[in-house]
């Protein structure tokens, strides 16, 4: 701790005494106290805070004393500051707050809120961590940790560590180096430090290593210090691009080990850093031409280099999520919707609000997918070469072609690598490969129902200008004719593998600029849910059937001449709001119903933008659908009557997350909401039934903690990772899951949302089992009742929503037929669930 020996310290005996018998001091300390009490009383919450701050400050021995409504006048005044703004001011009170409480969980776990609200979730998730440890179990800072922990630890190190196969080659490839003489070694993005004890353990003289996680660096000091090595490896909090020599290791190394790769290779900045160690930190490399150097003196890299290959698969999962399929959404035609995109752009121009790629598993893409051309190598790079590490931003764009061998519409670019960790070992990351590894994912814009034919060759641009790897197909050679796919920019522009020319570039940035306007992103899951026709169509007829249900019932003021035949004049319409999180065409469903006055949530202006065009094309008049823009962080999270006199005829919750999980506050929301109904009024969905069933599934348990030594190479990591475990996994495919069911679906829950009475927090629930097997987990989603006919279920194939599951802390034997109970519990909208053998 950098200042603990400058900082007063109080509470030791001989300060306490003169203290006590300090009259001033006790005069002071007793009329602040005071006041601190008058103005929480009158609810003067800054100025109570300055107060309590003096007098325990002044006065430690007060601090159990005035605990609980120090907290309160803190929690009060933060709430206050938040309010108008006042960031910094409210940072530095809970410093000061923590300064005098700093094992206080409440305290941490609200500024962890704070922090979270503002956007700083690695910092969020870290007071959550700490919250947690101090108080096991505080259920708030264990939800909220939960909600965060794959901020600090992403899921991935799980995955990582556990694989075997992964581990062995790196340890082999760097026992080989070691015991070959680089016995100074470098692991650049050390995460747990398994690379660093590999080096350690193979004997290496001197073993450094660099982290830029905070988090993760905690944890590898933890691990390498549980394994007997700290005083062998020298462990830094920083980036790789920061280090110098001498100050941060003594001298240059002759072994950088790394596996700083992402599945599109760059994306984790490996050029970079390694361009960096070979200027500051490395040895200079074995020269090709001279007899081969001592390899204490030269310096080298593991991984040696990759091999880079990409082919062009048709895949419908990839598709909805990227592109509008549907020519209709619920009734509204999706006509002048052509400016709506993912945000995950393939092109070989950088452009810093799209997205490269995503990334996925294609072998465990639910309906799977169809290559449609062979894998082609797109790129090799030698990590030993730093001409070549550099060379690499400024290679103009490069064209492969690809060549069919199968019909099918173009929906993507996969993209894998193998990795070379040596001249005899590598590593693949392909699709094929039973590895954790997923791969790179450029879906194609602009080829909106292009077939390629069996024969044609697809010409794929490949460019390296921004660290990251870029695909991109541009054109189809087909028959000696090049049909181009799509508007490009100006060809006289970077493409083509021309010279660049900076003039062209300017142009072509502009032109760019001028056609982005009209173009509204959405996220993939948006773009999926626009894609969801069942859920639109049902949600359009109970709709429906509430409106001429509403309408029939008030009063139609008749045409004063008493002409019935001419339309009735209308009536007051009906109010509905949709307090959907991000893009919605619910409000404007409605809109399109007569009669009606539509809210959207909908805030990004272009969003709202695109609402409007699609209003205009589906001939909804204007004044049907407005923004409800009032509801940003109200206390009633945007839930008020639309005008003094009126009250909402509907209400749109959206109560599932795109990652599987009941959204948060839904109870709350729905209870705000029921009392802003008028007669006859409904939430929609009116309920949520919550179904699982038993499985038995590895591949669960693999992805979310360290399982044994075995798979670390003896070492001891799993209890430290471990301690990042979340007990429910999320974005889950419940239909490409390799698992056995040990049962059959089961309800675990109801909620209903028109009905607070009818909800009960926890549930036991008896499950027969249908197969003998190991319990390992609950996988779960909703069967969500738009009203008593119409539900949707989140597992429908074509569903947006993905699926949940609590996985089990203790895996349990069960021979089939027997019956399990399951403790069912529902916490401010987290499910967890415990399975227990039935007593007798
Ligand atoms: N895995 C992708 C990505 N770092 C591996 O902070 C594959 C995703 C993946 N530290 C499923 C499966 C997989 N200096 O802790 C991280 C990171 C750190 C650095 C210091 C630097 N220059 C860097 C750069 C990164 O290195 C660690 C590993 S990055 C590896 C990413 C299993 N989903």
């Amino acid at each position: 701790m950098p200042n603990a020996s400058v900082r007063p310290k109080h509470g030791g005996r001989r300060t306490r005494r003169r203290r006590r018998e300090d009259p001033a001091r006790n005069e002071l300390v007793s009329s602040s106290l005071e006041s601190a009490q008058q103005c929480l009383f009158s609810q003067d919450y800054g100025p109570a805070f300055v107060h309590y701050l003096l007098v325990l400050n002044l006065a430690p021995e007060f601090k159990d004393f005035a605990r609980e409504s120090f907290r309160f006048t803190l929690f009060k005044w933060a709430e206050e500051l938040e309010s108008v703004g006042r960031i910094q001011d409210l940072f530095s009170c809970y410093e000061q707050a923590l300064e005098l409480f700093p094992a206080d969980e409440v305290i941490l776990n609200s500024m962890g809120e704070h922090l979270f609200r503002m956007g700083f979730r690695d910092e969020a998730a870290g007071h959550f961590f700490k919250a947690l440890k101090l108080k096991p179990d505080y259920p708030e800072a264990r939800e909220n940790f939960y909600r965060v922990a794959n901020w600090l630890v992403e899921r991935w190190h799980f995955l990582m560590l556990n694989d075997h196969g992964r581990n062995r080659k790196y340890q082999q490839a760097i026992q080989k180096a070691v015991r070959g003489g680089c016995t100074t070694v470098l692991d650049i993005g050390t995460g747990t430090g398994i690379l660093g004890m590999c080096a350690k353990k193979a004997g290496a003289a001197e073993v450094y290593a660099c982290e830029l996680s905070k988090t993760m660096y905690e944890l590898a000091c933890e691990v390498v210090a549980a394994n007997g090595m700290d005083g062998g490896i020298k462990i830094l909090h920083m980036k790789s691009l920061e280090m110098e020599v001498p100050k941060d290791i003594p001298h240059r190394v002759s072994l950088v080990v790394t596996e700083t790769v992402d599945a599109g290779l760059f994306g984790e900045g490996i050029i970079e850093s390694l361009i960096h160690a070979w200027h500051h930190l490395l040895l200079p490399p074995q020269s090709g031409e001279s007899a081969p150097r001592d390899p204490a003196a030269t310096g080298r890299v593991i991984p040696a280099g990759a091999t880079v290959f990409a082919m062009a698969v048709e895949c419908l999962e990839i598709r909805r999520h990227n592109k509008l399929c549907v020519s209709e959404v619920g009734g509204l035609s999706m006509a002048a919707a052509d400016q709506l995109r993912s945000p995950v752009s393939c092109n070989t121009e950088p452009d810093d609000s799209m997205e490269p790629y995503t990334t996925e598993r294609l072998s465990r893409l639910p309906g799977g997918y169809t290559a449609l051309t062979e894998p082609l190598t797109v790129l090799c790079i030698d990590f030993n070469c730093v001409q070549e590490l550099e060379g690499l931003s400024s290679r103009p764009v490069q064209r492969v072609r690809l060549p069919v061998v199968r019909e099918g519409e173009l929906d993507a670019l996969a993209l894998w690598f193998q990795l070379h960790l040596d001249e005899e070992s590598s590593l693949s990351t392909g699709p094929h490969e039973d590895t954790c590894w997923e791969q790179a994912i450029y879906p194609e814009h602009s080829s909106k129902g292009f077939k390629l034919k069996s024969g044609d060759e697809l010409i794929v641009e490949v460019s390296c200008r921004d660290a990251y790897l870029r695909l991109c197909g541009v054109a189809v050679l087909r028959a000696g004719q090049e049909i181009s796919l799509g508007p490009r920019p100006d060809p006289r522009g970077s493409g083509g593998g021309s010279v660049p020319n900076p003039e062209a570039e300017l142009c072509s940035a502009l032109a760019s600029l001028q056609t982005r306007p009209d173009v509204c992103v959405l996220e993939c899951s948006e773009m999926a849910l626009l894609n969801n026709s069942d859920y639109h169509r049902s949600f359009a007829a109970a709709l429906a059937k509430l409106t001429s249900r509403l309408k029939a019932k008030s009063p139609i003021l008749e045409d004063p001449a008493g002409d019935m035949t001419k339309a009735p004049l209308p009536a007051d319409p009906l109010y509905v709001l949709d307090v959907s999180e991000g893009f919605s065409l619910l409000s404007l469903m409605a809109a399109s119903h007569g009669g009606v006055k539509a809210y959207s949530s909908v805030e990004k202006s272009r969003q709202q933008e695109a609402l409007r065009r699609l209003a205009r094309a589906n001939g909804v008049p204007e004044g049907s659908l407005a923004f409800w823009l009032n509801h940003s962080e109200d206390e009633q999270g945007g839930l008020q009557r639309p005008s003094r006199e009126k009250l909402w005829s509907a209400i749109f919750l959206d109560c599932v997350e795109t990652c599987g999980l009941v959204r948060q506050k839904l109870m709350e929301k729905a209870s705000l909401a029921r009392c802003l109904l008028e007669h006859g009024g409904r939430v929609f969905p009116h309920k949520m039934t919550v179904l699982g069933l038993l499985v038995e599934s590895d591949t669960l348990l693999l992805e979310s903690a360290v399982q044994g030594r075995r798979a670390t190479l003896d070492f001891n990591i799993a209890p430290f990772i471990n301690q990042f475990t979340v007990p429910v996994h999320v974005f889950l495919d419940f239909s490409t899951l390799a698992c056995r069911h040990l049962s059959k679906p089961t309800e675990l829950f109801v909620l209903d949302l028109m009905d607070a009475n009818a909800n009960y927090n926890n549930r036991d629930v008896r499950v027969q089992t249908t197969l003998t097997g190991r319990i390992t987990a609950v996988p779960f989603w909703y069967d969500i009742h738009l009203d008593e006919e119409i539900r949707v279920s989140t597992l429908a194939p074509n569903s947006h929503w993905k699926q949940a599951a609590v996985v089990l802390q203790r895996p349990l034997e069960v021979t089939g037929g027997e019956w399990v109970r399951l403790a069912v519990k529902l916490h401010n909208s987290s499910i967890s669930i415990e399975v227990r053998r039935e007593d007798g």
